[in-house]
């Protein structure tokens, strides 16, 4: 991770010089493996669109790509004041990298390719993004923006002593070229497998697809078991 703070333009130099240092520093060795999470932190909701702040942005981002070369590196725009900027980023470097997120991976791939889900994401108690796949990479952004409202909602019920299984949202997308408007379903649901707590969103274009969603439920909750057991 390299955190730089968008909205202090007078430290943009010395950001970028210690970049330039962190890049001399890999060696060769770790280029093929080395991933660079870079986060504009302080990227507040209510100075997102601000025209300084996106120069800020712009800025930095041409400068940031010519001292990195060709190593791989992802920008997020972040702050303290939206979560889900922070856990999108954190679930990222901290999960993606990680052989164990490649086979929860696998599983989603194949709970899709059962169910025709648009997005899927599986997250872990803390709402952290454990794995997440999608056809459509608005419906997947749609689906972490408010994963972490929905799983707070369950357990907030939770706290009421009511055992909540899921929270079902119909939803109404403007169909392309035509008046018509698509029914679809977001859905969260709970996973409890042995002692581990996951949550599975999931964005599906109708009724028919959740129903499948669903079908399928036991059958990822059984592959997850296993995964889990073969960790241990
Ligand atoms: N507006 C905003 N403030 C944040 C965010 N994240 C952390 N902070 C606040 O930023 C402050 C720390 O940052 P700075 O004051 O820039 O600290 P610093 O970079 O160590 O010190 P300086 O060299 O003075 O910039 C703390 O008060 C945090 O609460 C954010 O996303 N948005
Ligand atoms: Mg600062």
């Amino acid at each position: 991770f390299y955190v730089t703070d968008i909205q202090s333009q007078s430290k943009f130099e010395e950001a970028l010089i210690y970049l330039k240092d962190i890049i001399n520093i890999v060696s060769e060795n770790h280029i093929k493996n080395f991933q660079l999470l870079i986060l504009f932190h302080k990227f507040d909701p209510d100075i997102k669109n601000r025209s300084d702040i996106i120069q800020n942005q712009r800025f930095l981002e041409s400068k940031i790509t010519k001292i990195i070369g060709n190593l791989k590196f992802w920008i997020y725009k972040t702050s303290i004041y939206d979560i889900t900027t922070l856990s999108k980023a954190f679930s990222d470097g901290v999960f993606y990298a990680t052989h164990k997120s490649k086979m929860f991976q696998a599983l989603l791939k194949d709970y899709m390719g059962k169910t025709f889900n648009s997005a899927t994401l599986l997250l872990d108690q803390n709402c952290f993004i454990i794995a997440s796949r999608s056809t459509n990479e608005d419906y997947q952004r749609i689906c972490e923006e408010i994963a972490p409202r929905l799983t707070r909602a369950l357990e907030k019920l939770e706290e009421w002593a009511i055992n909540t299984v899921d929270i079902v949202t119909t939803i109404e997308f403007p169909e392309k070229h035509s008046d018509f408007q698509k029914e679809g379903i977001i859905f969260l649901r709970k996973l409890d497998i042995t002692k581990t707590r996951f949550y599975l969103v999931a964005l599906c274009l109708n009724k028919k697809v959740k129903i499948r969603a669903y079908e399928y439920l036991p059958i990822l909750a059984d592959n997850l078991k296993n995964l889990l057991e073969s960790f241990e």
